[in-house]
């Protein structure tokens, strides 16, 4: 069954006309489209049925990833499940929400879950379920695919965090893992960097040449490129069991990019490209703040641009998603403005993205926290 969430929105905030530089699409229907210039965050509140989403089971979601498929926006994110006070992540699935207008969300529950890592399942951890991204890209017959990148707990001999990629005929799911082992774990990085919890936050971007990047990393930017399956690196060498499902691979002619011209690097990459130049940003810092840095190129050189969000009340974290809709470009972040919500109770929130003529971003001040009533 379909759960409906419509948010509230002021008739000021549709009505408001953005003042500034915004990208343009000649599409009719996007021309018709008014976009919110504020929010009523968080954007994601109930784990409910209820239209009036005012009452219903709070939940806390994290870590956003924009997907738009024609007219609708695919919002996975991440979901917290911590108890009040206890300063540790406990994470175990992925939730999806859709959107046809910014407004009214429709709740399509949980699509995918560290359970469903048989190589992660089976490793002596708790099971948490990080950061992912979902991308989609045509077959050779035409058909549409989904491939959702995520970070996992587990999925090798040393206790630590791997990356790995589960793929769909619908956006909606069943994602089934098709590799049967991560895409990316500690021995792969262990080159540059020894904390266990490196190989986190993917992020997939698919060039109009069709070439696909796989960008990751906490305090350190790594950058791959991607098969063009999307399911192993370029150069991944690997063997298959009866079933598909890898056996073994080779990482010698995979080759490992790092990126070190950005300031404050912590964690959650995002690139996308706006007005013909690329995108990235990151959570920098900590208590993060967002930055990002342009390039003329998805490979960088990147040049860093500035910080576009400051540090938010009560949360560590902030993980940035830049991406357009129906012609206008927003962001999508995560607060902590529930109530009981904090670092590891966070909550999903979105705003409107402003570029200047030079293709700078103007700084973004979120909007005012919401008054939702403590249960
Ligand atoms: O949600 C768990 C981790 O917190 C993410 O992987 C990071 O980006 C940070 O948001």
């Amino acid at each position: 069954m379909k759960k409906i969430i419509p948010a509230v929105l002021t008739a000021a905030s549709v009505l408001a006309v953005a003042a500034c530089t915004n990208l343009k699409s000649d599409k009719a229907a996007d021309a018709a489209f008014v976009p919110p210039t504020v929010f009523d965050n968080p954007i994601i509140r109930y784990d409910t049925q209820d239209p009036t989403n005012e009452v219903g089971e709070i939940i806390y979601t994290a870590d956003p990833a924009a997907m738009v498929l024609g007219d609708t926006l695919y919002l996975y994110t991440s979901h917290d499940e911590q108890a009040i006070d206890v300063n540790d992540y406990r994470m175990y699935d992925y939730r999806l929400w859709t959107t046809k207008d910014l407004v009214k969300w429709e709740n399509k529950g949980k699509v995918l879950s560290h359970a469903d890592f048989e190589w992660a399942r089976s490793s002596e951890v708790t099971g948490n379920a990080y950061a992912a991204h979902v991308t989609h890209k045509k077959d050779a017959s035409g058909k549409s695919k989904y491939y959702f990148y995520v970070t996992m707990e587990g999925g090798q001999a040393d206790f630590g965090f791997a990356i790995g990629v589960a793929v769909s005929d619908n956006p909606e799911g069943p994602f089934t893992d098709p590799r049967g082992m991560p895409m990316i774990v500690l021995a792969d990085t262990a080159q540059y960097k020894d904390h266990s919890w490196r190989n986190i936050d993917p992020a997939v971007f698919i060039d109009d040449d069709g070439r696909a990047y796989l960008y990751w990393g906490n305090r350190q930017l790594w950058w791959v490129e991607l098969d063009s399956d999307l399911v192993h690196l370029k150069g991944e060498k690997y063997t298959l069991d009866a079933t598909g499902k890898m056996i073994s691979r080779d990482m010698s002619d995979v080759k490992i990019h790092t990126v070190d011209t950005l300031p404050n690097y912590e964690e959650a990459p995002y690139v996308s490209k706006h007005n013909g130049l690329y995108y990235l940003v990151y959570a920098a810092g900590f208590p993060e703040s967002i930055g990002y840095a342009t390039s003329t190129s998805a490979t960088g050189p990147w040049e860093y641009r500035g910080i576009i969000m400051d540090p938010l009340p009560g949360t560590t974290t902030i993980h940035p998603a830049l991406f357009d809709f129906k012609g206008h470009t927003f962001l999508a972040y995560h607060d902590a403005n529930l109530p009981g919500g904090g670092s590891y109770r966070r909550s999903t929130a979105m705003e409107r993205v402003y570029f200047n003529s030079d293709g700078s971003i103007q700084k973004i001040v979120p909007t005012a926290k919401r008054k939702v009533s403590d249960k």
